[in-house]
Order: structure tokens, then sequence, then C-alpha cells
């Protein structure tokens, strides 16, 4: 075992240039090559690799010392024979510095900010699982983070060779990552907590996207801070548990509907008495026949009407113009084992409350099974996500875009509604309808799960 001691190699004429990276300490082993330091000149940010294998024994240098050629950075112990002399380090890897790029619009938000083309969230092409349903199995995981666009904007990015290396190898396309170090320098807990966004659903989204579903191209970064990172460990015991495709997929959808579709939800209550009455001597007359017909199927029915007087509600947005849809196609969120699923009950138009409730079941259990298709979650209108078999008074569903509108329904409860001239005792079901207000009104919702919930007091009027 000996040891050697590396110093700066031949940088040219630069003295006084800054430590702006440490890569090692004390007890960690490196590979010839690997990066100790990088240093940052006016011209060029470099990485000083290790000339030979070895333990890195002692740190010579801290952050922010000036070096120049012949300083010495660290020392090593090495088991390669000849090595007791002092070693100039192999001549760094220079990578060039970026451009200045002009502020973040809207003004700086610190050195946080994301660059004006930051990261950005790509709708998947509608028509394909991602576009039509809030989680669709797909056939292949996502991608982490996005790959690199091009070259050359990989190339601009302020990062040190390391930090280049370390982005290249998860797929990361550095020119979407917010650098927090001096001058906006991209570091490599930078790239962990974009990738750790990225999989969260949270990344920050710009304007960037791929089409104009939303309407919103070219809106520009929202400058978010980067997911603050915490060592959760520091504060008592945990358990780190992934999160299944489904989660990850649905996550995704939610977070970038959540954050591109201004949402709006109005509240509502239907007098479902009769119906639920009408329901419960129908499950009686279809005991022998196990054709079991819950509420949400005379909801679907009901919406479908509903839509039928109302078809901006059964459209999507692209760019300027609104595709108004003339099937019926209605999603009903189903909760699985391993997340969320929105299957599809297709023209529903076309089909009577008990083959509504025979599909639905088919599907809730194909869901459950983990089996739906990308097929049986394509081409939704509107969808309808009940919590009412759980709890709960009321609740602000997430559109599942490219829809405009999505009903949740909450448990059903008997109340003392005024009939006029007494209270009587009713069974009110709880309505909330959130719905994109780029596309519908304030009034056009309410006249809606008004209608709705009219239609829901006398099914009779469904066939009007
Ligand atoms: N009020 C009161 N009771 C209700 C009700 C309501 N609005 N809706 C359903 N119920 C009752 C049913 O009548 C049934 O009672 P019985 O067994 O006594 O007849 C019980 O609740 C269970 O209903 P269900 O859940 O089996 O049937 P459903 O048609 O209401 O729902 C499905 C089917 C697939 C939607 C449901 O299983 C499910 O997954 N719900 C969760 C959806 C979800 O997670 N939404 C949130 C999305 S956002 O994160």
């Amino acid at each position: 075992m000996s040891t050697i001691e590396v110093k700066v190699p031949d940088i040219g004429d630069f003295t006084d240039i800054p430590v702006i990276e440490i890569l090692v300490k004390p007890g960690d082993t490196v590979k010839a090559e690997d990066s100790l330091v990088t240093l940052e000149s006016d011209k060029a940010t470099m990485d000083v690799p290790s000339p030979v294998a070895g333990t890195v024994k002692e740190m010579k240098v801290k952050l922010g010392d000036k070096v120049a050629q012949g300083t010495l950075i660290v020392v090593l112990e090495t088991a390669e024979a000849g090595a007791t002399k002092p070693a100039a380090a192999a001549p760094p890897s220079p990578s060039p510095q970026p451009a200045p790029s002009p502020p973040p619009a809207g003004g700086s938000v610190g050195k946080t900010a994301a660059p004006a083309s930051a990261i950005a969230v790509t709708p998947a092409p509608p028509g394909s699982p991602l576009a039509s349903a809030v989680a669709t199995p797909a056939p292949s995981r996502p991608a982490p983070a996005a790959a690199p666009v091009d070259g050359d904007a990989f190339k601009a990015a302020h990062a040190s060779p390391s930090v280049r290396k370390f982005a290249r190898e998860l797929g990361v396309d550095l020119a979407r990552v917010p650098g927090s170090g001096p001058k906006s320098r991209i570091v490599q807990e930078d790239v962990q907590s974009f990738v750790k966004q990225m999989m969260t659903g949270a990344a920050p989204a710009s304007g960037a996207v791929g089409r104009n579903v939303s309407g919103i191209s070219g809106g520009g970064a929202l400058n978010l801070l980067p997911w603050p990172t915490v060592d959760f460990a520091k504060f008592g015991a945990i358990e780190s548990r992934p999160l299944s495709r489904i989660k990850k997929i649905s996550g995704a959808n939610l977070a970038r509907n959540w954050v591109m579709i201004p949402h709006v939800t109005q509240f509502d209550e239907a007098d479902i008495t009769d119906l639920e009455a009408f329901r419960v001597a129908l499950n009686k007359e279809n005991e022998q026949a196990g054709i079991k017909v819950t509420m949400l199927a005379f909801l679907i029915k009901a919406s479908v009407a509903a839509l039928q007087k109302f078809p901006d509600v059964n459209a999507s947005l692209d760019g300027d113009n609104l595709v108004l849809k003339r099937y019926f196609h209605i999603g009903f969120a189903a909760d699985t084992p391993n997340g969320l699923v929105v299957p599809v009950i297709r023209n529903a138009d076309q089909k009577g409350v008990l083959a509504i409730a025979t599909e639905m079941s088919a599907l809730s259990a194909k869901a459950r099974d983990g089996k739906l298709g990308p097929a049986d979650m394509q081409g939704g209108c509107f969808s309808i996500s009940s919590l009412g078999g759980i709890g709960g008074t009321a609740f602000t569903p997430i559109i599942n875009a490219p829809e405009v509108a999505i009903l949740g329904v909450s448990k059903s409860a008997m109340k003392p509604v005024w009939d006029g001239k007494a209270f009587a005792p009713r069974l009110m079901v709880p309505l909330s309808l959130s719905y994109d207000h780029r596309v519908i009104d304030g009034a056009s919702a309410a006249r809606f799960t008004a209608f709705l919930a009219k239609l829901l007091a006398d099914m009779r009027r469904v066939m009007l």
C-alpha cells in the first residue's frame, strides 16, 4: 500500500480557480478517471479525475478554495506499485459555460428558478391510453424523466462533467433541470430532486406542451420551488414503499390535469327517496338473475340525459375548438388494490339501467383483478366518481382530461326537507360537479346539476 498526492494538472494559464464541487470524501474508493473535484473558470467547468484507483485518505481542498496548476487536492492510498511519487491528475475534462439565459418570465424567483424552457409536462396524445383515462396500464413503465430532447440543449446546461454523466445515466435532459448552484449551476442533488419530482408527478409544468390540447401552450414555466427533500428517518422510524405502476401513471395524469385545467366545483343535492325505493324493489325482482343495480347505474343513465341537454359538457378542448361528441361513453372511477382506474361504459345512451349495472359489475371485477385492457378505458366523454358507498358529504374530483367535467357522488342521507308546508324526511344524495371553467360557465354548471337532480328525483324525466 502506498500513498500518492494528486495535484491539479496543467489547466493552462488559469490561476485562482475556485473549487465548486467536492465529489469524494475520506474513505471513498475511487477508480482511475473517477472525478475528484470540480473547478470552474470563467470559460469552463472541469472535473479533476483520479490518475489511479485507490482510497481517499485525505482531502487537501475544500469548497470555495482557489487553486492553480500543482495545487495538492487529495491524498490517495493505492495498492499500485510505483505510485509513491506525487502525481498530477490527468488533464481535466472541460465543459462549456452556457450562454447567459434570459431571466424567467415574471421576474427572478431566486436561484431555484427554472429556465424559461424548463420542465415540460407533455400530455399523451389524445386517444392514447394515458390521455383517455386517469390510469391506464401502459405496455411499458413510464420513463422516470424526459429523455434529452436535443444534444445542444444538453451541452448548454451548466453542469460539471460528473453531473452530466449522472444525468445521462438517468436519461435526464439537463436543459430541464433548474440549477441551485452558483450561477445556476446544476449539481447532483438538482438532478436527483428533478427525477423525484417527475416520479411523483410534482415536477413544475411548463407551457412547452406537445400539443395544444389544454389551450395553454406557450404559457411559460410555473417557476415552482423544487420539491422539498427531507431525510424523514431523522425524525423517526420510516418504511419506504414503491408506488404501484397504476399509482405512478394516474398520479402523473392527475397532477397534469390539476395544474392545467382551471377547476371549479359546483355542489348540489338530489332527492333520491323514490329512486332508492325503486332500486331496492328492482334488486328484489332481479335477485334470481343475480343482477344488482347500484345507484351509480342510475347516475350514469341520468348523466347521459343531462349531457344530451347540455352538449358543451360532453366535449373536449382542442386548441381554440370545442369538440362536441355525439356519442355518450361514461367512465366511472373504480377503486382497486393497485390504485384508481376509470373503465368506460360505451354508448350508455343506448343501454338500459340493468345492462349498465351488469356491465359495470363486470368491468369493476376486471379492474380489481388488474385485467382491464386499454380499450376498456378509452374514449370516455364524462366521468363519475362515487364515494357514496364509503361516506363523506362532498369532495372536489379532478377532471379526467381531455374531458371537461366530472361528477362526484357522496353518501346519501335522510334529511328534513321543507315541502312548502312541513319538513319531510327525504333521502338526499350530494353531488359535486368539477368543471373546466374555460369551457363551462358557472351558470351552465349550476343548470346542469339542477337538471341532474331533477332527473334523479323523478327518473321518468329521462325518457322525455
Ligand atoms: N349513498 C349511500 N349509499 C351508497 C351510495 C350513495 N351515494 N352509493 C352506493 N351506496 C351503497 C350501495 O347501495 C351499496 O350498499 P348495499 O350493498 O347495501 O346495496 C354499498 O354502498 C356499496 O356500493 P358499491 O360500492 O358496491 O357500488 P357502487 O355502484 O356505488 O360503486 C364502484 C361501484 C366501482 C364505483 C365502487 O366499488 C368504487 O370503486 N368506488 C370508489 C370510487 C373512487 O375511488 N372514487 C374516488 C376517485 S378520486 O380518488
